[in-house]
Order: structure tokens, then sequence, then C-alpha cells
């Protein structure tokens, strides 16, 4: 491994020292960074497929572009491909799993027969590495769900079909909550929608009310298992209209006492997520947050350290609200390594979350209190290059995995002597 510079130690004594004059202890910061987990979606590591293999084509507006060699094939494959990532990222983090990713044995187990028993490997692994699993129901990918509709089909019977999905589905949260010792979010996406302009927005609604009502009839203490929604505004194939819309699911949310997954690739371009928080937050009981990168009409990019990004940093610490939110990554990305892909989205989110913690929080309050707008927009402006990277490099070399760019070698190594053996 490349060791950091030689020249850090002294650094970080300047940088930390730098820090104090500004009254902000880096020591606490890091610690408070110690304790923020972020989930790793098992669908970035094989582009949205799982294990089922009945060649059902991915739908749902899901698309996922490129062709880089070295996907998963095999649990297996994808297991050792996320113990590479978690090397290479410091801390302790969690892993999302889809129901299109159980063991099925090679047999065909529908999604209305998915059970604990396809999860078991699972769960020893994560019980080996010392992290906590969620879930996903998979509510697209399948013959049922190619007309568009799932669990707002008007045909009850398909209907049924799905909400035995989502039923079995947080059964199998429960598992790895109870199993791991840490509560599994379970989150509830669907893709139903119109492309072009409908006349009943309001049926596919109603449904969508019982349909949850029912997915959700069993009580989970909170120690083992949330549940959680989430909204879209559009999707490819569902431009005019999306049953589970922000409001839609904000409503149900704050009724149900459910978690709402706020996606940052499901709102328009330009608005502000980090907006959103404090504004759902007296409803909820917590959030889950889908971190992504939206582009043009595609919710998917792999995240990086952007201004949207840190402005959601800046809530979650600002307002205290990390322990109220669970972060998780949404995105798919075929065209380049698909470790590096991980290892980037995962690295981004916690940088911004230490600039945040590095942020001279009071005295900022101090000056918005005081009406100086003057002095807060000078002093926002001027704490963006404070020598955080330097406690960032300090971060990862106590937790042991390679700064910087020293990273990707290691995945470039891997690359050569595991994924490119994979046809
Ligand atoms: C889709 C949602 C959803 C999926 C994953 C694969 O728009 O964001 O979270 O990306 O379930
Ligand atoms: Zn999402």
């Amino acid at each position: 491994m490349v060791r950091p510079g030689k020249n850090l130690g002294k650094a970080f004594a300047l940088a930390k020292a730098r820090y104090a004059e500004s009254g902000i202890d880096v020591e606490a910061a890091i610690s408070i960074l110690e304790t923020v987990s972020i989930s790793i979606q098992c669908w970035q590591g094989d582009d949205v497929r799982g294990f089922e293999n009945t060649g059902a084509s991915l739908g749902g507006g899901l698309a996922v572009l490129g062709s880089y060699p070295g996907r998963a094939r095999t649990p297996e494959e994808l297991r050792r491909d996320v113990e590479k990532v978690l090397s290479l990222v410091p801390g302790v983090h969690r892993f999302a799993l889809h129901a299109a990713y159980g063991e099925f044995g090679g047999r065909f187990v529908d999604r209305d027969a998915v059970s604990t028993e396809h999860f078991e490997n699972w769960v020893s692994w994560a019980r080996g590495l010392g992290i906590g699993l969620d879930f996903n129901p998979t509510f697209f990918a399948h013959r049922l769900s190619e007309s568009g509709f799932t669990l707002t089909h008007p045909d009850r019977a398909v209907r049924g079909f799905w909400i035995e999905h989502g039923r079995r589905c947080r059964e199998i949260g429960a598992f790895f909550g109870r199993g791991l010792g840490t509560a599994c979010v379970t989150n509830v996406w669907i893709p139903d929608g119109w492309k072009d302009t409908p006349v009943d927005r309001r049926g596919p609604r109603e449904r969508l009310v019982d349909s949850l009502d029912a997915v959700f009839k069993r009580r989970f203490s909170e120690s083992v298992h949330w549940d959680s929604v989430e909204p879209k505004l559009f999707g490819l194939g569902s431009e005019s209209y999306v049953a589970g819309s922000h409001d839609f699911y904000l409503g149900y949310a704050a009724k149900r006492r459910k978690m709402l997954c706020l996606d940052t690739g499901h709102y328009h371009p330009t608005e502000s997520l980090a907006d959103k928080l404090s504004a759902v937050m007296p409803w909820l009981p917590g959030v889950l947050l889908h971190v992504s990168r939206g582009i043009r009409w595609d919710s998917d990019h792999v995240v990086t350290l952007q201004d949207g990004l840190v402005d959601i940093a800046h809530e979650l610490v600002r307002h205290d609200y990390l322990g109220r939110v669970r972060l998780g990554l949404d995105y798919f990305d075929a065209s380049i390594n698909r470790i590096a892909a991980w290892v980037i989205g995962v690295r981004a989110v916690l940088k911004a979350i230490l600039a945040a913690l590095l942020e001279p929080t009071p005295e900022l309050r101090r000056l918005e209190g005081e009406g100086d707008l003057t002095g807060r927009l000078a002093l926002l402006e001027e704490i963006k290059h404070l020598p955080w990277g330097i406690v960032w490099e300090q971060y990862c070399e106590r937790h042991e995995v390679p700064s910087d760019l020293a990273w990707l070698q290691e995945v470039r190594r891997y690359e050569k002597d595991v994924l490119s053996g994979r046809a």
C-alpha cells in the first residue's frame, strides 16, 4: 500500500491548530465521523441484475448503461468485491440488498415466495464482517411488472402478488435486524406510473394506500426493523405520472410513522434536497437518504463531492440529524470499474460530512442571529477552503485505508488479479 506523504503528521498538527483558532475541535469531529455508516448498494456491483437468472429485462424505468468488464456474476463474487470496497473506505458501513439477490440454489423462486432461507448466507457473511444489512423488495424486472404497475395495478390478483412480495421482504428485513443486532431499513420503491397523461390520477394512489397498508400490516420492533417509502418525480416510461410521488409518500410516511426515503436524484434539478430535510423531519420518525447524482434525466450517476451533497451534509450536522437519518448510496454505473464507483461514492459522502463537521457553526449562527448577513456570507465563503482535506487524509491513515489515489492502485491491482478473470 502506498503510504501517505511523510509530512502528513506535521500538516495535520497545523490543520488542527488552524481549526482550533476558529474554535473547532478536530478530534471531536473525527469521533462523530466514526459513527457514520453508509449503506452500500448491492446493485452497483452487477448492474442491477441479481441472482434470479430469469432473463427478465430490468424495466421499471431503470437503465444501466456501460459494459465495463468484471461485473459480479455470483453472490460469492459480489461479496468478495464488497469486501474489497470495505477495505478501501474508512469506518464501519452497511450493505443494502435487493430481493432479487437471494441465493436460490439454481431453482426458480418467484417473488411471492422469497424467504429468509434465501438470505442466510448474506446474514452469516455480514455477521462475520460485523456490518448491518438493509433491504429492498424488488418491484421490477419481472413479468408482473412489465405493465408498469405493481402495488397500484388495477387487477387485484397482480396487486396481491406484489403485496405478498412486500410482506415477505419485511420478514427478511426483520430477520436481518434480529440476526445482526442492528435495525434493518426495508425500503419500498415501486415503478408505477404512466408514460402519457392519465385520466385517472386518483385510482392508483388510492390503491397504493391500501396495498401499502396490507404490506405493512405486521408490526416489528423498532430495534429490529424500519420501513421506508421512496418517492420519485418521474422515470423513463413514467414521465407524465408517478403514483408514488413526493407529496403522496410524505403524507403516507407522516401518517403511518414510516421513514421517508429521499433520493437525491428524484427531484427537479433546481430543487434543493438539503432544504427538504428540516421541512420533513418534524413529521417523521426518520429519513433514509438515497445519495445519488442526477444528471439531466438520469438519477443514478456515481456520487461525487458536489455542492448539493455538501449542502445535505451541513443540514445533517448543523441540526443534529445524523442519529435519525440513514445514509445509503443509490446509483449504478457500468461504464467504469464498479469497485471504484463504490469507493468514490462512499468516500465522497464521508468527506462531505467531515467538511460539515469542521464548520465553525456557532460563529455562523452568531452572525446570522445578530443580523450580520455580510459577515455570514463572507465567512461561509472563506471556510470552504479550510484544510479539511488534511484531516481526511489523517482519518484514512488512522483507519489504515489508503488515502488519496493510493486506493485506485489497489483497485487496479484487484481488477488485474480478480475482475479480469470474469468473462
Ligand atoms: C429507483 C429508485 C430505487 C432504485 C433501487 C435499485 O428510481 O431510486 O431506489 O434505484 O431500488
Ligand atoms: Zn433510490
